[in-house]
């Protein structure tokens, strides 16, 4: 993925190589939990934006402050209304990253979070991947090349620098909207190789993409989708090393282009 551009291939290949050049300066963070969110928030100091810059009555919040040289804004499409539980899943996920996109105009989207690993691919409790690339894995439709449209792969920002520097494991990441698996999921992820699995990060690259903003997609494994199946509750300790993994992130990108990653 490259980042803006809306003209003509050639200009949008010069915005690349330019950007490509500069530091890395406005970081868009997407994550879909606020107990993900606020370990973060605290570790980079960021404070929450009253003025917001999405349209009035949506529940999406936005964290935003200076770290080192970095503009870091970080949001989460907040509580669903009525229930009053966190926005996780595909939908709430794209429409927040295109909002902030389009307020913020980011140089880097890092969608951070938890997921699911597979055992058999190597995944282990605990481990912090980045993901090569993402797609879907609910979404079927048999028929020619809709089937391609619907697994909506697409390459994360190759970050080989990234990934050696903080020793972080690579593969590839699947999307669903369940927090089940089912019999088709499985199939359709051991198809596409995949060793993580998580409710948002595809949706963001679909946006990202259309966009034409460079994205890292970061997971922190806190379940194990094959063998014994285990659904993991929520605790303190999964999410502090979601925020170590970001900061050392944020850390490490500071400083650097887009290329340097
Ligand atoms: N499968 C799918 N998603 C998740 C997961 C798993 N085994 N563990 N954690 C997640 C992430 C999703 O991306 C949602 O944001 C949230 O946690 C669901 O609880």
């Amino acid at each position: 993925m490259a980042p803006h551009g809306d003209k003509s291939d050639a200009a949008d290949e010069t915005m690349v190589a330019k950007a490509e050049k500069r530091p890395i300066s406005t970081i868009l963070i997407v994550l879909a939990m606020q107990s993900e969110a606020l370990p973060v928030v605290n570790k980079l100091n960021l404070s929450e934006d009253l003025q917001s810059v999405f349209p009035k009555g949506v529940p999406w919040v936005r964290y935003r402050g200076f770290y080192k040289d970095l503009n870091i804004n970080l949001v989460w499409p907040g509580k669903d209304s009525s229930l009053g539980v966190d926005c996780v899943g595909t939908v709430p996920a794209s429409l927040v990253t295109y909002a902030s996109i389009q307020a913020l105009q980011p140089d880097l989207i890092i969608n951070a979070g938890t997921a699911g690993g597979f055992k058999a691919k190597g995944a282990c409790i605990g481990d912090v991947y980045v993901a090569s690339d993402v797609a879907f894995c609910d979404r079927r439709i048999p028929i020619p090349v809709f089937d391609l449209y619907g697994l909506g792969l697409r390459q994360a920002l190759s970050t080989p620098n990234l990934q050696k520097e903080l020793n972080l494991k690579v593969g590839k990441l699947s999307t669903g909207d369940s927090l089940h698996m089912s019999t088709q999921d499985e199939a359709s992820m051991v198809a596409n190789d995949a060793v993580v699995k998580d409710m948002e990060a595809a949706a963001v690259a679909y946006v990202a993409d259309l966009l034409k903003v460079p994205s890292v997609f970061l997971k922190v494994v806190i379940d194990i989708k094959d063998g014994e199946e285990t659904t993991a509750e929520e605790s303190s300790q999964r999410f502090a090393a979601l925020e170590r993994a970001v900061t050392q992130v944020t850390d490490f990108i500071n400083g650097k282009c887009l290329s340097d990653l």
